[in-house]
């Protein structure tokens, strides 16, 4: 069988879910780093992989496939994984796919809004935009919402009521983890009355630990040096 390559950059969060979930099921992987802000994403070749210029993506033979959450489904999918990652069910499958769907829309958007219109900014020679920073500090608490009172059910310990962890809980709290580059105050003041949600990003470490903490590593690596360069 062909390599399986996952084009990445650990600073990406679909790229760090991609990992992850790879590491967590013993999935052997060449990862093929394709670094973000760089000429990487814009080379013909990556572009015959990726077209949309975004990592990840992924490339197994001649099939090549982008979108973190088609590459979890297609791996869970494809190799012998425990069920909980991606229940056969179809009811159950279905559920997932709706947490999937919503999280582009909610909180990858307020998220990964809110940074880009505050810390990041001017990192992008932009100035921080108050207007758009309030519209997705919103979106976010929001969803932090959301995911503490719709998709945590009662007291399970992953999202739809289950006491495994699916591609879902790897694709949300990977995004989650960004926030650490706020200051903690600043990330505090969002996330801090939502206790389940709290719980939970604790709960999915401790599942998927040791590997979380070193796919998480890269991030924490940045926010040292930015703290640094300050
Ligand atoms: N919906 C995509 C998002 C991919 C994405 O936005 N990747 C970002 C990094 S987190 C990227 O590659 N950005 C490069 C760019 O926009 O130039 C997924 O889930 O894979």
């Amino acid at each position: 069988m062909a390599t399986l390559k996952v084009y990445a950059d650990r600073r990406s969060q679909p790229t760090r879910a991609v990992i992850l979930f790879c590491k967590v099921n013993g999935i052997e992987f060449e990862e093929v780093e394709t670094q973000l802000f760089s000429n990487d994403l814009n080379t013909p070749e990556y572009q015959a992989i990726n077209p949309m210029k975004k990592v990840p993506a992924i490339a197994l033979g001649d099939f090549t496939l982008f979108e973190s959450h088609a590459i979890l489904t297609y791996l869970a999918c494809s190799y012998h994984v425990p069920d909980h990652w991606y229940p056969v069910d179809l009811s159950k499958r279905a559920k997932l796919q709706s947490v999937l769907d919503w999280h582009h829309a909610n909180l990858r958007y307020g998220a990964m809004g809110y940074l880009f219109s505050t810390m990041l900014a001017p990192l992008f020679g932009k100035s921080p935009n108050a207007e758009l920073a309030a519209d997705c500090e919103q979106k976010l608490v929001q969803s932090f919402e959301t995911i503490e009172n719709v998709w945590l059910k009662d007291d399970a310990k992953f999202l739809l009521g289950y006491d495994q962890p699916s591609i879902a809980d790897l694709s949300l709290v990977s995004e989650i983890m960004q926030l650490h580059m706020l200051g903690d105050e600043e990330r505090e003041r969002m996330i801090g009355p939502y206790k389940k949600v709290q719980r939970w990003i604790a709960d999915v470490k401790e599942a998927t630990n040791p590997h979380f903490d070193e796919v998480h590593q890269c991030l924490f690596d940045v926010i040292a040096s930015l703290k640094q360069n300050a």
